[in-house]
């Protein structure tokens, strides 16, 4: 067990973490990562080096306690429908049931989006038998909102697969957009009251500049690549997500949980390492932003380290950009 985490730290360094899904459950603060492994393969666009086989449940008590690891509460071998690659899932709570939303790799070799379940927020999770139907691509993130409806974010590009879903099937050499068409947007379903399947199909997000025009798949400071996050302040919702290659974490504001998104900044610059992934979680009246680098591991992006940072909104509900190194 570590001491206490001071902001900007690996909230663990026993083992590396990455992706935090953080969460206010039972009074503590739950983070929920994916757990990055050493492994001999390739490293590539394809993200092959990212080859994940287990889930740990993090907590702590608050900001001035140790971080706790709960131990293995999923592991690949004990889902059937998964074959590899267990990416950054995300956890939600209803019917008095934690649910664990995880991607990974079926038996053909395609993500697809499955659920577990634990009467405990610290696991372990037991997984459904299928992955959810009409699922695809990567990094899910549940919002239930305050009328209870809750909603499932999720899609990534390249290795993420979420361009090779543009005509609603499959397509294994399927490209992205020309850089000046319409960037591709997130996915969003409602979940259905046992939080198992989809209500519906799910829907492409619309994010747009402040004219209403839609971003474009050549703005690389401003497209969606992955990593959604969906959380409320003040009646809005904020769509917060990485840029990708220009390593930036975004977001956009709506008044509607599906969209259409106005593009509205940064909000966390560059960290070391190529991937950056986040959410946002308010702790009593304050809010966070869990985060991770690859700077304990020397910048080896496969092996990551989740931490936290304070967030703070200006006056008109914009939020002020942070900077990972800098206090
Ligand atoms: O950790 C594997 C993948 O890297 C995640 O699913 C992406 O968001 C990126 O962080």
């Amino acid at each position: 067990m570590s001491k206490s985490v001071k902001p900007n730290t690996p909230i663990v360094d026993h083992i590396f973490t990455a992706d935090p899904s953080a969460h206010v459950f039972e009074g503590k603060i739950y983070v929920y990562p994916s757990h990055d492994l050493d492994h001999d393969g390739p490293s590539n666009d394809n993200g092959d080096q990212y080859a994940m086989e287990d889930y740990h449940v993090l907590s702590l008590d608050d900001f001035n306690s140790p971080c706790v690891d709960h131990g293995e509460a999923l592991h690949l071998r004990d889902i059937p429908w998964a074959k590899q690659q267990l990416w950054a899932p995300d956890a939600a709570f209803k019917n008095d049931t934690y649910y664990l939303f995880f991607p990974a790799r079926d038996h053909e070799g395609i993500f697809r989006i499955g659920v577990a379940t634990s009467s405990s927020p610290a696991g372990p999770f037991a997984p459904q038998e299928n992955y959810i139907p009409g699922s695809f691509s990567i990094d899910p993130a549940v919002l239930v909102d305050e009328d209870d409806r809750a909603y499932i974010y999720f899609g990534g590009l390249w290795g993420g697969q979420l361009e090779k879903w543009q005509t609603g099937s499959f397509v294994p050499d399927a490209e992205g957009p020309a850089p000046t068409a319409p960037a591709i947007g997130p996915r969003v379903a409602e979940l259905t009251e046992d939080m198992l399947n989809f209500k519906e199909a799910p829907k492409e997000i619309s994010i747009v500049d402040e004219e209403g025009n839609p971003i474009l798949a050549g703005d690389e400071d401003r497209r969606y690549f992955e990593g959604p996050w969906v959380h409320k302040h003040n009646g809005y919702y904020y769509l917060s997500y990485s840029t990708g290659t220009t390593h930036k974490i975004v977001y956009a504001m709506s008044q509607n949980p599906q969209g259409p998104y106005i593009f509205k900044g940064t909000i966390l610059n560059p960290v070391m390492g190529w991937t950056t992934h986040h959410s946002i979680v308010k702790v009593e009246d304050k809010w966070y932003l869990f985060y991770h680098d690859a700077s304990l591991s020397g910048g080896i992006d496969h092996k990551r380290s989740v931490k936290y940072t304070k967030l703070t909104y200006n006056e008109d509900g914009t939020i002020q950009t942070i900077d990972p190194y800098k206090d």
